[in-house]
């Protein structure tokens, strides 16, 4: 029994592997690890913000982040390939993808490029600065001689590049064979079914949809596509487009997609969306009369990938 100025005394059960000493002094606490059921034991640097607990237990693996140490604690989660490695440090940022993660380059400090420092995929959308006519201006700055849907990529891959964008960018154009719905690494597949799950966001940062799945539903965006590449408003931007919310083409009895963006006559027309809108009309503006192909009007680009690796 415990007396005067002992600890503890647990009688024959006093020991130095034990919970009580033989001198009747807590084991726990001692600074050396010892005692039944020591994980751990540094003495006065003992407790619940530190590596070792009160009870000379360990504080990573509890399940509780705590510990000025601890990043993450996912309990019995933690380890190789996990969000929480078993030293309770995330996995965020060793440039595997490990569970929980969207991507991991390494966090390099740069959100810009399509994976943020917190391991999530953050794709740029924006609506040109510049605009065409419905050939896409093809007798201009098309050195290898581009025509329709790649001409379109390749008038968006250069603005984002001009904006010193990371990643791969696309046209969110249509014509009678391909639309975005087809066309984007976005898109669902039969691997991955619910295609981009990252956010979709302008170049200052406005959250326009959630995924793929958010894009593509019936719901509004969040904010209009109504920044081109550099952060600047396009007021009243009408956008080549022959595309609907789904991300499919429109189907019409005639189709009105400047003869697959080639043509650029007034006699010959294209279905466009308004970049002020958030609702379908965004890319599908939907008015009795398609524009004709001889007008200048702006694309919606986006972020379909993240940089090759370098
Ligand atoms: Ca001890
Ligand atoms: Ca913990
Ligand atoms: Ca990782
Ligand atoms: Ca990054």
């Amino acid at each position: 029994m415990q007396e005067g100025d002992e600890d503890c005394d647990d009688g024959d059960d006093n020991g130095d592997d034990k919970t009580c000493s033989e001198n009747c002094t807590l084991n726990c606490g001692d600074g050396v690890v010892n005692g039944d059921g020591e994980a751990c034991d540094d003495g006065d640097d003992n407790g619940d913000d530190k590596t070792c607990s009160e009870n000379c237990t360990l504080n990573c693996g509890d399940g509780v982040v705590n510990g000025n140490e601890e990043e993450c604690d996912n309990g019995l989660d933690n380890g190789q390939g996990m969000a929480c490695d078993a030293d309770c440090k995330s996995n965020c940022g060793d440039s595997n993808l490990d569970d929980g993660e969207e991507c991991d380059d390494g966090k390099n400090g740069d959100d810009l490029d399509g994976c943020t420092d917190a391991c999530t995929l953050r794709f740029t959308v924006f609506v040109t600065s510049e605009d065409y006519r419905g050939d896409l201006n093809s007798a201009q700055d098309n050195p290898d001689g581009l025509s329709g849907l790649d001409l379109a990529d390749l008038r968006c891959q250069t603005l984002a590049n001009d904006a010193e964008f990371q990643g791969v960018f696309q046209a969110w154009l249509s014509d009678s064979t391909k639309s975005p719905s087809d066309r984007f690494k976005t898109a669902p597949t039969v691997e991955n079914p619910d295609g981009f799950v990252g956010s979709f966001q302008l170049q200052d940062g406005a959250l326009v949809a959630m995924g793929w799945t958010g894009l593509t539903s019936d719901s509004d965006l969040m904010s209009p596509i109504n920044l081109d590449q550099t952060g600047t408003l396009v007021k009243m931007g009408t956008v080549w487009s022959n595309t609907v919310a789904n991300g499919m083409a429109k189907v019409e009895m005639t189709e009105y997609n400047c003869n697959s963006w080639s043509s650029s006559s007034d006699m010959v027309f294209g279905r466009p969306g308004g970049a002020d809108y958030t609702d379908s009309k965004w890319t599908d503006f939907n008015a009795m009369f398609p524009n004709p192909c001889s007008n200048m009007l702006h694309l919606y680009c986006f972020q379909v990938a993240l940089p090759p690796a370098p």
